[in-house]
């Protein structure tokens, strides 16, 4: 679990008891937090409440008063299509609102020995990428901790220490309330419609993937996959601002960028094209978005300056993701795939061409 003693005897409210929440609610409160929790639903105030020093609270009433912030599960909306009453009090008194990678942010060394972190959007292959990065990493013999969206909480991390890599994958829905994000490596992968019930339209949903690069610093890595407009745009105006950028593509060769074609993965980016593998020799990466996720790890740990031997060789040992790609059965000519992670229908696109 993260230290989160800079909120030591300071008020935090938490809004909703899942999985983020309820170890938001334990993490502050082994901290010497007073925290107050709430949930709509009865049995997750019930797991809340044998947790010491973590008080039931109605958020949605006045529990708020003095709250140093407001931590709102990120399920939960402060905005479209209409602000839960917990967010909304949390407006109307001026208390802001945070999800619980921020406070992870807060909790981690600043300067020297500052732990680096790799953070990871898009709207598919994200939970891949991510695992491919830490597997990467864990085979490089860095110390990592792997985890947001992709399952594991934020807070659930350890601390790994100086030199050691965080790799988080971030939802929309984190990262509009992350606001001191600043990743050393930034990882874009590919942009198209979702959740908009809960960014009022496209424009939106996009505003708040694109907060992944709104801290980030001049000498920090943004890798972008540009194999859609929007992706392409967001490319094109990191690199207005300065940004160093580092394009991607599983599907056409990108000038000066990593990507996988015809079945290979290929650095460009000296101007002369490098095969880096064969992508047949990485069995749980079938495909061309699994050629992008694989450009995407690669990129992300050349800008950790990893070795590349030891890349390649993580990328080719990825076990792969449970329920992605997941081969359960073989039964006479039928092969039966559990593909279940899929949470929208172009992933299930995605993975469906690969037959
Ligand atoms: N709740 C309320 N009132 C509401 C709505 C919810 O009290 O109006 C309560 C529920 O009763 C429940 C809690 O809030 O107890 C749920 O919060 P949550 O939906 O944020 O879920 P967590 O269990 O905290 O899981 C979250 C992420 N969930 C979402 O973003 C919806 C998980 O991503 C993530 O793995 C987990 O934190 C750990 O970081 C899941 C997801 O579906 C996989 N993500 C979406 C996606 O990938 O498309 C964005």
């Amino acid at each position: 679990m993260i230290d989160l003693s800079f909120a030591k005897g300071q008020v935090w409210a938490v809004m909703g008891l899942g999985k983020s929440g309820l170890m938001a609610a334990r993490a502050l409160a082994a901290a010497g937090a007073d925290v107050r929790a709430w949930d709509d639903t009865a049995d997750r105030r019930a797991a809340a409440e044998a947790v010491p020093g973590v008080h039931l609270v109605d958020l949605t009433a006045d529990g708020l008063e003095g709250a140093v912030a407001l931590v709102l599960s990120p399920g939960i909306p402060h905005t479209h299509p209409k602000p839960h009453p917990a967010a909304a009090a949390a407006k109307a008194l001026g208390v802001p609102i945070v999800g619980d990678v921020e406070l992870l942010l807060r909790a981690l060394p600043q300067g020297a020995g500052a732990r680096r972190i790799v953070a990871i959007t898009g709207t598919n292959g994200k939970s891949t990428t991510t695992a491919l990065i830490g597997h990467i990493l864990t085979n490089a013999g860095v110390a990592v901790e792997v985890g947001g969206n992709l399952g594991r909480p934020a807070l659930d991390f350890n601390d790994p220490g100086p030199g050691g890599v965080i790799v988080l994958e971030l939802s929309s829905y984190q990262l509009e309330i992350t606001p001191s994000l600043a990743p050393d490596v930034a990882v874009w992968l590919n942009l198209s419609p979702d959740h908009i019930e809960r960014h009022g339209n496209l424009a939106g949903y996009i505003a708040a993937k694109r907060r992944m690069f709104t801290k980030q610093s001049s000498t920090a890595l943004a890798v972008v996959g540009v194999d859609d407009a929007p992706s392409e745009s967001v490319a094109e105006d990191l690199r207005q601002l300065g940004r160093r950028v580092l394009e991607i593509s599983g599907t056409w060769h990108v000038v000066g960028g990593v990507y996988g074609s015809n079945g290979v993965l290929v650095d460009g980016r000296t101007g002369r094209p490098e095969t880096i593998l064969e992508l047949s020799s990485a069995p749980a990466l079938p495909g061309p978005h699994n050629a992008q996720n694989a450009a995407a790890a690669y990129a992300a740990c050349i800008g950790l300056k990893i070795e590349r031997a030891a890349i390649i060789s993580g990328i080719r040992s990825f076990p792969g993701l449970a329920h992605r790609q997941e081969r359960v059965a073989e039964a006479g000519p039928v092969t039966y795939v559990n593909d279940s992670k899929a949470t929208n229908a172009d992933a299930a696109a995605r993975a469906l061409s690969c037959y």
